[in-house]
């Protein structure tokens, strides 16, 4: 039975955290704010916009729009200059197999992410061609932990709610694809992401033998 696989981006099939760390950190110093990469954990999920707001929160800064949207855009500016320097080789471990065997067994792969980014990156990995459909942060209007990315991954590939199986790093994205009605598996600690159906450390504990029985449930 054909079921659909539907892949968060950053945290799971790359590591692009350390990227927009650094560019949410250099934004902080103008606001003589230290911001330190336990704070960054907050932002894992979650949108750009939403994402500064957090970050004036933590500084505790008062800016105006205009300045917000003169940050937002040097955020990704400099965000941007780390994501063009990345190829094939960041991608994480085991994320070839497992796109390859579902592929290979005729299942829905599809991209369920909260980045504007995420077609650039796909192509920077040389990965794009994998997937049937690429829900992303342009085509939503509500973010995680709304479940409207995965609802609009499984439209995109016909697939019911109940036979999608969604890939997932943050609670946020835990928690939509949960309300979603869809398998939930989360990527990352156990304690951090009990909320999901399984949680593996990352893809090499993932065998194709479970893949299979998530097939065929
Ligand atoms: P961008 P995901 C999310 O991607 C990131 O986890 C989050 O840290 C980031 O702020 C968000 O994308 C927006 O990214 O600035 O590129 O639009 O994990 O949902 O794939
Ligand atoms: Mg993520």
């Amino acid at each position: 039975k054909k079921k659909a696989f539907l892949f968060d981006l950053d945290g799971v099939i790359v590591d692009t955290a350390k990227f927009h760390y650094l560019a949410w950190r250099n934004l902080a110093k103008e606001m003589n704010f230290d911001f330190t990469e336990e704070q960054n954990e907050l932002f894992k999920g979650v949108s750009r916009v939403r994402s500064l707001e957090i970050l004036l929160d933590l500084a505790d800064y008062d800016a105006t729009e205009d300045q917000k949207d003169i940050w937002l855009v040097q955020k990704n500016t400099e965000y941007l200059k780390y994501i063009d320097k990345m190829d094939e080789s960041e991608i994480l471990p085991d994320i070839p197999r497992v796109l390859d065997f579902l592929l290979e067994k005729e299942q829905g792969v599809a991209l369920g992410s909260a980045s504007k980014n995420a077609r650039p990156i796909l192509k920077k990995l040389n990965l794009i061609h994998k997937f049937e459909a690429i829900v992303d942060g342009n085509d939503v209007t509500a973010a995680k932990p709304d479940p409207q990315v995965f609802l609009k991954g499984g439209e995109a590939l016909n697939i019911e709610r109940k036979d999608c199986i969604v890939f997932e790093d943050s609670i946020a994205g835990i928690q939509a694809a949960n309300s979603a009605g869809m398998v939930s598996i989360g990527i990352g600690e156990k304690d951090v992401l009990h909320e999901a159906d399984y949680v593996f450390q990352d893809f090499t504990e993932i065998s194709d033998a479970f893949l299979m029985e998530l097939i065929e449930r």
